[in-house]
């Protein structure tokens, strides 16, 4: 076997299939990222979404026996959305982040690293192959700065020259000896826009993320949002481009290469009064496909509720009264009750009132408190 004349023909397949940057790597173990996922873990800095057991994040072979090389690739996403719905001051709409764009992103990815499956095991019918993207055991972003897909930016993200950070990542572990490529060089230099840009200050120093402070996990979390962190969210629904969106290399980068995708602009960035109201079908059939909607339909409609108060939205008041009263889930009674207070509708303090009365969660009552505080706050 060439394994020089294999790695063209993959690279040239990979084109074929809409894999818009690909690139090799060595299946070493992953020394440097060890060290510093132990770190995270002892700082407490991590998410919990990510695989706990850090040997097998950072050893290929314990993934796949003889593991030689990694494959790593990336799929460009759009950064625009053509047609954007604006909100109005009676119709505010809330946001998910652009890597929830479109179709899933992991099913997109699952179907090219198959297709590229099926290729390299046609050509090599002994090749061992294992391939993931996200839920995987690997740590994506390590992989993609080893085998030259982009470096690893301060913002925590890969950016590669061409699409900028506007990229999903994915990776195939192979029993092939492929000749690896070359990290590129980092670019951020002494740019330091999206440490200053963070909300929250979850960007600790360059290149270390506080997963329990930054938005995107902030959002995607089930229980009550922590009080410093609820105004700071604005409208996000699911994840925040904000670190992304300040980041001088993605200027000027939106590309629509995969019509799969193209968000859906209403879903994108939905009117948030009626996702308060959602059933459970409905939820699905709208939101059903997209990445975000991984964690179900009441952290969406908690996040809806809290960019309803950083609009101050009047016209939401019957509609968080309903909930505070009917809602049969404690964390969307007690955020519509935060939000009653924070919108300042003082109409609202009779029903806060009289919620407090019946009332039986005490994080709830915590919460109704907090609202009638607010509201006593609110000048005349
Ligand atoms: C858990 C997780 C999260 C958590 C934690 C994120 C984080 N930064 O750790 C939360 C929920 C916050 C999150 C948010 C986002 N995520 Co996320 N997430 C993951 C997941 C599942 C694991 C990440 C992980 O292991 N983190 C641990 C840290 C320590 O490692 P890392 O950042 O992945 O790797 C780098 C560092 O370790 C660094 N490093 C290693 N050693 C050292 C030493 C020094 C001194 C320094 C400076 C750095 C350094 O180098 C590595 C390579 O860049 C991956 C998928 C996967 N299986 O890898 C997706 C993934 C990283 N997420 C992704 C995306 C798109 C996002 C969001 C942009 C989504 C959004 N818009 O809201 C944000 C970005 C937030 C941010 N600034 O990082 C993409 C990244 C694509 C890209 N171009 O980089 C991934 C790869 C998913 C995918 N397959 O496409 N995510
Ligand atoms: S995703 Fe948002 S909160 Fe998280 S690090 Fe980036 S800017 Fe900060
Ligand atoms: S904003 Fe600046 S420092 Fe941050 S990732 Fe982009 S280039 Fe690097």
């Amino acid at each position: 076997m060439d394994v020089m004349e294999l790695k063209k023909d993959v690279i040239e397949y990979s084109r074929l299939i809409g894999i818009d940057k690909i690139g090799f790597a060595s299946a070493d173990p992953f020394i440097e990222l060890k060290e510093r996922l132990r770190r995270q873990q002892e700082l407490g800095y991590q998410s919990g979404f990510e695989e706990p057991d850090i040997e097998k994040r950072t050893n290929p072979s314990l993934l796949l026996p003889e593991a030689k090389s990694i494959i790593a690739i990336a799929l460009a996403y759009p950064s625009k959305m053509k047609d954007a719905p604006r909100g109005t001051k009676t119709e505010r709409r809330g946001l998910f982040c652009r890597a929830s764009w479109g179709k899933d992103y992991h099913d997109v990815l699952r179907e090219r690293l198959q297709k590229l499956e099926e290729f390299l095991l046609a050509r090599v019918p002994s090749a061992r192959v294992r391939s993931m993207a996200d839920t995987g055991e690997l740590a994506d972003r390590a992989v993609a700065e080893r085998a030259g897909i982009g470096w690893s930016g301060k913002n925590c993200s890969i950016i590669t020259p061409e699409f900028g950070s506007y990229v999903y990542l994915g990776e195939m572990i192979t029993n092939i000896p492929f000749p690896p490529d070359e990290p590129i060089e980092n670019r951020c230099g002494t740019c330091t826009k999206c440490i200053d840009a963070c909300p929250t200050g979850a960007l600790v120093q360059g290149g270390q993320l506080n997963a329990q402070r930054c938005i995107s996990f902030l959002t995607q979390t089930k229980g009550f949002l922590a009080d410093e962190f609820r105004e700071k969210i604005g409208n996000r629904l699911y994840g925040c481009d904000t670190c992304q969106l300040v980041c001088p290399e993605n200027k000027g980068k939106d590309f629509h290469l995969h019509p799969e995708l193209e968000p859906d602009p209403e879903a994108a960035k939905p009117k948030l009064v009626p996702l308060l109201g959602i059933s459970n079908r409905e939820f699905k059939e709208k939101f059903g496909a997209m990445a975000g909607s991984w964690r179900g339909k009441k952290p969406i409609q908690r996040n809806a509720i809290l960019a309803l108060a950083h609009y101050k939205d009047r016209t939401a008041v019957p509609h968080l009264l309903r909930l505070l009263k009917e809602d049969s889930r404690p964390v969307i009674r007690g955020t519509a009750a935060w939000a009653l207070g924070k919108i300042g509708d003082r109409s609202a303090k009779p029903h806060l009132e009289a919620a407090r009365e019946t009332e039986t969660d005490i994080d709830v009552i915590v919460e109704i408190d907090k609202g009638l505080k607010l509201l006593a706050e609110v000048k005349e």
